[in-house]
């Protein structure tokens, strides 16, 4: 079964992709069932099929514990880990009625960069249910309009890359608004293929709070570099063609357009290669005739 795993620094618009994504996706003719995972999303857009807070709620955990928001949420992703035979109850109905999973998560950054929680969580459900996710990372694409930030965004994105290990789409959400922050310092281009980072050196030194740790970012651009993992894909969950365009890069991804096609290791080889749209109308609705049809 296949799914989405939706994580991202606070506000960059996981829970209204959840949302715009599912009905996306409906329209396409699956079977979407939306998992919240954030146990302090108290007004959720869309219907909810898993809700993390049946479980645990961020606002007991606070006052029974005596703990902050951040705290309270490492202690609540503790507690689904250790009570994660709930959550696979929930989920099992699902998966055998060939539904496709959007998991909602909370924004808190340190989940899914220092604490090992939210991984395992995500790691055992993979491994216990046989599940086939990718994990799609939104980042504000306001803070391209800030060099310091765009850079933070970059490590960030990095970062979560590589503590997660689940394959994985960066994402540049609210692009629709982009324009509103002022004019950016070079073509969106720049800042989704992350090739060259020598320019922002540049942009960097003109601001002399930044110019006085010219050293460092330099040397934090060098290491996001040497990595060569991080570009990132743009949305604006308003439109249908940006959401359209995600969409065949996550089948991709989380491998839901092999899954309907009989082939061999050469044929996947070549559709994995190709462009986006090169054979993806056919792929796709042969696994969504499957699905329905299963
Ligand atoms: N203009 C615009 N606004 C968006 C977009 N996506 C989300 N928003 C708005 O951004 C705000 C935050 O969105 P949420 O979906 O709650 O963000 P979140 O990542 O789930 O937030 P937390 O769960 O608190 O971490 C809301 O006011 C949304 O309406 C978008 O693509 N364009
Ligand atoms: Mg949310």
């Amino acid at each position: 079964m296949f799914g989405q795993v939706v994580i991202g620094p606070p506000g960059s618009g996981k829970t209204t992709y959840c949302n715009g994504m599912s009905q996306f996706l409906t329209l396409l003719g699956r079977k979407v069932a939306v998992v919240n995972l954030d146990p302090a999303n108290d007004r959720l857009p869309y219907e909810c099929a898993v809700n993390v807070e049946d479980l645990i709620k961020l606002s007991d955990v606070m006052i029974e514990h005596s703990l902050g928001p951040n705290g309270g949420l490492v202690y609540c992703m503790d507690y689904l880990e250790k009570n994660l035979d709930w959550l696979e109850s929930k989920l099992l109905p699902l998966i055998r009625d060939d539904h496709y999973l959007l998991f909602d998560f909370p924004g808190q950054v340190e989940l899914f960069s220092l604490h090992s929680n939210a991984k395992n969580v995500i790691s055992k459900l993979v491994r216990d249910l046989d599940l086939r996710l990718a994990a799609v990372h939104l980042v504000d694409s306001h803070l391209c309009s800030d060099p310091g930030k765009y850079v933070s965004a970059l490590l960030l994105s990095l970062t979560t890359m590589i503590h997660l290990e689940l394959p994985h789409i960066n994402v540049l959400s609210k692009i629709d608004l982009i324009e509103s922050y002022g004019k950016l310092a070079y073509n969106l281009e720049f800042y989704t293929d992350v090739q060259d980072l020598s320019y922002l050196q540049y942009q960097l030194d003109q601001d002399p709070r930044s110019a006085k740790y010219r050293k460092l970012t330099k040397e934090l651009c060098n290491v996001i570099e040497d990595f060569s993992l991080v570009n990132f894909s743009t949305l604006d969950i308003q439109d249908r063609e940006s959401v359209g365009n995600l969409v065949k890069l996550i089948d991709k991804t989380n491998g839901y357009i092999f899954a309907g096609i009989q082939g061999s290791i050469v044929e996947f080889s070549k559709i994995a290669a190709a462009p986006l749209d090169w054979e993806y109308n056919r792929t796709a609705a042969v696994q969504d005739k499957y699905m329905k049809d299963d």
